[in-house]
């Protein structure tokens, strides 16, 4: 389901990852999104191997089964979202469309040894739109930046809980970019919004550029390794992980297909994934956010006049 405006940034949003040129970042940063301590990113600039001998790994992931079904939001709590969407909104937490499965992390997780890879400049970018997060599972490289968009112009709050690296709290209370890194690989890292308890996303953090997401195809791509043996991971949040071991060849490509089905939705260990309650909407913390900016009754006037100013 796709927002009513905005489609084409949705389409796109549905692939591995969102790319924004770095200058865009500045831009972002310089208009108030908070960032992370500077210096903190490794000093490589080049590829640790020679890129001419690289190969690719790509492949499909599918699901056998049925999925269980799509439950309904709601989102009449904040109407300015409700109605970017054509269709009720749902949650949909194992996407399946003809049989492939959407929302898989897939990414190198043995064979890279200490090889050291140059952070990609550009931002992997995480809207909020209609009280959702586009996309709902993205990936990064560790201290690579990752922006948090907020599109609604109304109350967001972002809350990363991850295990390893640094936790993050913080609210978006108008239209604004916020960037933070992650230093250490971690897969995978839930992230939250307190406002609004069905919004759920998931970030992968990995130590080299080698990871995707499947789209709603099933497909994901890990192109330009390192000739070598590897073992690929895939990781969904209700569903688990599986491996596999693959060997790359100079020019090449390995095909890979990783299949889960519906019984492993009892089974599965799912690392770092807790359930969340999609009707669960935290009263106390909207009443905050509504008073600490500006105390106005009309919480989405309120917040879109504030977004004006800052654009
Ligand atoms: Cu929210």
């Amino acid at each position: 389901m796709y927002p009513k405006t905005m489609r084409t940034t949705t389409m796109r949003m549905t692939t591995a990852k969102i790319l924004i040129p770095a200058v865009l970042l500045m831009g972002a940063v310089a208009c108030g999104g908070d960032d992370t301590a500077p210096g903190a990113a490794p000093s490589v600039t080049e590829m640790p191997f020679d890129v001419a001998t690289a190969g690719n790994v790509r492949g499909m992931v599918m699901f056998e089964g049925t999925p269980p079904a799509p439950e309904p939001i709601d989102m009449a709590s904040e109407p300015d979202c409700l109605e970017r969407w054509d269709e009720a909104p749902v949650r949909e937490l194992v996407r399946v469309r003809g049989g492939h499965l959407a929302d898989v992390f897939v990414y190198v997780k043995e064979g890279l040894a200490d090889m050291q890879f140059p952070v990609p400049a550009e931002a992997t970018l995480v809207d909020q739109y209609g009280c959702k997060y586009l996309p709902h599972v993205s990936g990064v490289m560790a201290n690579q930046t990752l922006t948090f968009r907020n599109s609604d112009g109304l109350l967001h709050n972002v809350n990363a809980t991850p295990q390893v690296n640094r936790p993050f709290n913080f609210s978006q209370p108008v239209n604004m970019d916020t960037n933070r890194t992650f230093a250490q690989p971690e897969v995978m890292i839930p992230v939250r919004c307190d406002v609004h308890g069905w919004m759920l996303a998931y970030v992968g953090v990995v130590g080299h550029p080698y990871h995707s997401v499947s789209g709603d195809g099933g497909g994901f791509d890990l192109s330009d390794l390192p000739p070598g043996d590897y073992v690929i991971e895939a990781w969904h949040s209700r569903l688990g992980t599986q491996e596999q071991r693959v060997t790359v060849t100079t020019g090449e490509t390995a095909e890979v297909t990783f299949t889960f089905n519906e019984g492993m939705l009892a089974t599965a260990q799912v690392p770092m994934a807790d359930p969340i309650d999609p009707h669960y909407h935290n009263p106390l913390l909207v009443h905050l956010g509504r008073h600490a900016h500006g105390g106005s009754g009309d919480h989405a006037g309120h917040t879109h006049a504030a977004s004006t100013d800052r654009r």
